[in-house]
């Protein structure tokens, strides 16, 4: 990371300013509201103390996801760029758990498709050939985000210190080879409490779900790190993002996959 401005104290204060409202759960200001000059590697740097944090508190690093990656959630939340985060065993659900709201800040959910991989993969050229090469199988996830900023005011630079918004995974339904599948074309279903609110297909993200892990493998390069066998990467929602509320039940059905639920109370 080159584009450094924040000082060693200052990512030490920011990265317990995150943890402290991940954890606990309430809103705070975008980060840049106090370091305007911010930029996406310190919100990087940000991010990678808030990973080695949770990794010395006994949390198992479980993969990672990328976010931002279609042009509807790009368009939802007014940015250009895509973004990675970390995943944790913590962060883990079961399909068909629920989960409460009270722990969360602004919780919405999105419909992506999860690879599991089978081979290391490393940047800084990863390509989705590689990607799809190094795929062990593909499956259907409900990843739930929780944006920690107050009314949902935040930029890239304030995101990525949040580590994406990432606050809560499901993975399930039927896993599938990736060579068997254009993920291109796999469509999904997104249902809240029976009705139909969003429907997409695989190529709404990055042209297909496989160039947003190369793009995350070679992010995850210029953070000095690589992509381990055995990681569960999420690559991005398929559609916008649906806030939900105690009471909610949410369904993603995936074309070939099979679906995957989750409810709050
Ligand atoms: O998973 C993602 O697409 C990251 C979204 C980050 C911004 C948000 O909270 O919507
Ligand atoms: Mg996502």
């Amino acid at each position: 990371m080159k584009d450094i401005t924040l000082t060693r104290e200052d990512i030490v204060r920011l990265c317990e300013r995150i943890e402290g409202a991940q954890t606990r759960a309430y809103a705070i200001p975008k980060l840049t509201d106090e370091y305007p000059a911010m930029t996406m590697d310190d919100g990087y740097a940000v991010q990678t103390a808030l990973r080695q944090r949770f990794i010395a508190q006994g949390h198992k690093l479980v993969g990672w996801k990328a976010g931002l990656t279609s042009k509807a959630k790009m368009k939802q939340m007014g940015v250009e760029v895509p973004s990675i985060g970390f995943l944790t065993d913590k962060m883990a659900v079961p399909e068909n758990s629920t989960i409460s709201v009270s722990e969360l800040v602004h919780p919405r959910v999105e419909c992506e498709i999860a690879f599991v991989t089978s081979q290391d993969l490393e940047g800084p050229n990863c390509t989705a050939e590689q990607v799809l090469a190094a795929t062990d199988y593909v499956l259907p996830a409900i990843e739930i985000i929780d944006s920690r900023f107050q009314k949902f005011s935040f930029d890239l630079q304030s995101v990525i210190a949040d580590n994406g918004s990432s606050a809560r995974f499901v993975g399930g339904g039927r896993p599938r080879y990736a060579a068997d599948l254009d993920l291109r074309t796999l469509g999904v279903v997104m249902e809240k409490n029976g009705e139909i609110v969003e429907m997409g297909a695989g190529a709404a993200v990055m042209n297909n779900p496989a160039e947003a892990v190369a793009m995350l493998v070679n992010i995850l390069h210029q953070l000095g790190e690589t992509l381990p066998k055995g990681s569960f990467v999420m690559s991005g929602g398929i559609t916008a993002a649906i806030a939900v509320a105690p009471g909610d039940y949410i369904s993603a059905r995936f074309q070939e996959l099979g679906s995957v639920s989750v409810s709050f109370t």
